[in-house]
């Protein structure tokens, strides 16, 4: 299949910014989807790999220009689907990725071609929409440079430029810890054996491990290598299924400078906090002793670690010291994991650069308040928002809604609004641990500007709240606020940032805080927004919204095949 005709004229639209027509360009892409033994982190392992590595490779495009990538699935017995994450898919809402939501999963042996256009610049990402699937290996990053001369580019300058992927990693089949968390009572997997950087780690206890060779070189330090004098940009990408990370480059502050594709007005950290679903771009100088080598270190924050840091190595050239020497120090620990305060302050630091604000409108026509809970379904542990755990539909919602006689394959009575937030104790755990299920959705007025506020509570065991990376698909938002206790719509929207608030697609919800966003419904199509915690997002932490699905054009007949959806056409 090629590209759909009804992305020319979408791609006609982007290529109306004459700076862009010159250049916008068609990237190809042909990957098979395959399951293979490798050994990330010294321990082999099946993986789904891209053309047999895993992480997949790096997209790299210029903003306007088409993305197109034939996707054979070859795992023999399993579905796949893949998210371009932080791809807004204007104009291209099948292109998504997002199994039960925009699509049929793709069977084995069919090839499915994704087309979109990339109309943003920034630090991207791409992985797995189906089931646990993400934690098997399937992602990779998409680096989109800003249209040369054009509106979008950088507010700063750099000499060279480093990608970084994090990741958290298991020994255990994805399989067997999705069947765990289904079984009641919940089988945890625990916390990972490793954490990745760009794919590779290093797990401690190989000696004691079967099939773990510690030489293999699917698991050979990454080593980042940078001129004396000069100034970097590292990219940084978060794709982990659990962790809350921190990251940090040995003896060198790092000025944030990207968030999501957006800039940032810049400050200066020892370490980042980077959370799964987020990226961000940090400067560098590489301006230390270049005679000895530095670590480049990733910690889990936010839960108890149980797993040692992800290292790689920081070189000079020119220097005295073998690029593939440890550095003579121990690894950045990191901040104290339960620092919250800590990471609260970046969050609230991280603002739009004054020169890119975007400012949000100054009110919303709604305002939808959702309680992040743990809760109890029939013994299973779920979670839920507004006491509704979420369930994908098996016929995608965007071609229920666009096709007629299928609404029947979902629940039309739409997901509460909001909770008895009055008196609500999030510090409490629930005086009642019940939940019902859901396939509905909420259903937006096209155009219309709408508020979620997300907030955290106390989890079924006392004394215990968790950080929920929040993503949202087909949109950017303003990230207007923060709190850490109850939101009150009455006090705290007095509060908001409605001056540089971030646009983000990713945000972090704190331990017993909130966070409250904003974004314009003007993406006609079906957009998820939940957990990007792989294990959080399979037990209901999600929800889906619809705006303007009579403006989207007719569907690729790809994208159905399931569900209600045989034999469509
Ligand atoms: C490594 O092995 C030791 C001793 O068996 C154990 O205590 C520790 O938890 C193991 N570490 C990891 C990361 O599996
Ligand atoms: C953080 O956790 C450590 C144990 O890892 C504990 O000793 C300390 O009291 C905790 N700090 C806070 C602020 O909860
Ligand atoms: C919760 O559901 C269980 C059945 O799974 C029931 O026995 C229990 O009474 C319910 N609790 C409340 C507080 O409604
Ligand atoms: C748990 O939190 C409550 C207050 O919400 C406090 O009274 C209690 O001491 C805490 N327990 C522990 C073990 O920290
Ligand atoms: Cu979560």
């Amino acid at each position: 299949m090629g590209c759909p005709p009804r992305l020319l004229c979408c791609l006609f639209l982007s290529l109306s910014l004459a700076a862009v027509v010159a250049r916008a360009a068609t990237r190809h892409q042909e990957w098979e989807i395959s399951y293979q033994f490798k050994s990330p982190d010294c321990v082999r392992k099946l993986a789904v790999t891209i053309n047999g590595e895993t992480p997949g490779p790096t997209i790299r495009a210029t903003q306007g220009d088409t993305v197109v990538v034939r996707v054979k699935n070859s795992l023999l017995t399993e579905n796949v689907a893949i998210h371009w994450h932080g791809i807004r898919q204007r104009g291209t809402p099948w292109a998504d990725g997002t199994e039960g939501v925009t699509q049929c999963p793709i069977l084995p042996g069919d090839t499915f071609t994704y087309a979109f256009v990339v109309d943003r610049p920034g630090t991207y990402m791409y992985h797995a929409h189906y089931g646990m699937q993400r934690s098997a290996g399937l992602n990779g990053l998409i680096v989109v440079a800003a249209a040369p001369g054009g509106p979008d580019a950088e507010p700063f300058r750099y000499d060279g430029e480093h990608d970084v992927l994090l990741n958290d990693w298991w020994h255990k089949s994805t399989y067997e810890q999705a069947a765990g968390l289904a079984s009641a009572p919940l089988v945890w997997v625990g916390e990972p054996q490793s954490l990745l950087i760009n794919g590779r780690g290093r797990f401690v206890n190989c000696s004691a491990a079967g099939a773990c060779d510690a030489a293999h070189p699917e698991c050979a330090t990454p080593v980042f290598a940078v001129v004396p004098g000069r100034t970097y940009r590292f990219r940084i990408a978060s794709v982990t299924s659990l962790s809350a990370l921190n990251f940090e480059i040995e003896g060198h502050e790092m000025t944030v400078v990207e968030a999501d594709g957006h800039y940032v007005k810049p400050f200066v950290v020892k370490n980042l906090n980077i959370y799964s679903g987020e990226t961000y771009s940090v400067l560098i100088k590489a301006d230390q002793d270049p005679n000895r080598n530095y670590w480049l270190a990733s910690n889990v924050v936010s839960r108890e670690p149980g797993t040692p840091a992800g290292t790689a190595v920081l070189s000079y050239y020119g220097g005295r010291s073998s690029p593939r020497r440890s550095p003579p120090t121990a690894p950045p620990a990191g901040p104290a994991w339960n620092d919250t305060a800590y990471r609260f302050r970046q969050s609230v630091a991280t603002v739009a650069h004054p020169a890119h604000v975007e400012p949000p409108p100054p009110r919303a026509d709604r305002t939808i308040l959702l309680l992040n809970t743990q809760n109890k379904i029939d013994a299973h542990i779920k979670w839920a928002l507004n006491g509704v755990s979420f369930t994908l539909p098996h016929t995608p919602y965007l071609v229920a809604m666009k096709r007629p006689g299928l609404l029947d394959t979902f629940d039309q009575r739409p997901p509460p609004e909001t909770y008895a937030h009055r008196g609500y104790d999030v510090y409490a755990v629930p005086p009642n641990p019940n939940a019902t299920t859901s396939d509905g959705l909420y259903r937006l007025r096209f155009g219309s500007v709408v508020d979620v506020v997300l907030q955290n509570a106390n989890m079924l065991a006392p004394n215990k709240s968790e950080t929920h990376p929040w993503h949202l698909h087909g949109h950017d938002f303003w990230v207007l606020g923060y709190g850490i206790g109850r939101f009150d719509p009455a006090v705290h929207p007095a509060s908001y940032n409605l001056r540089d608030p971030i646009l983000k697609n990713t945000v972090a919800v704190h331990p017993y805080g909130w966070t409250a966003l904003r974004f314009r419904a003007d993406n006609p199509g079906v957009w998820a927004f939940h957990c990007h915690i792989e294990s959080h997002f399979f037990m209901g932490m999600g929800i889906a919204f619809e705006e303007g699905v009579d403006r989207v054009a007719p569907l690729p007949p790809q994208i159905m095949g399931c569900g209600k959806t045989r034999g469509g056409h």
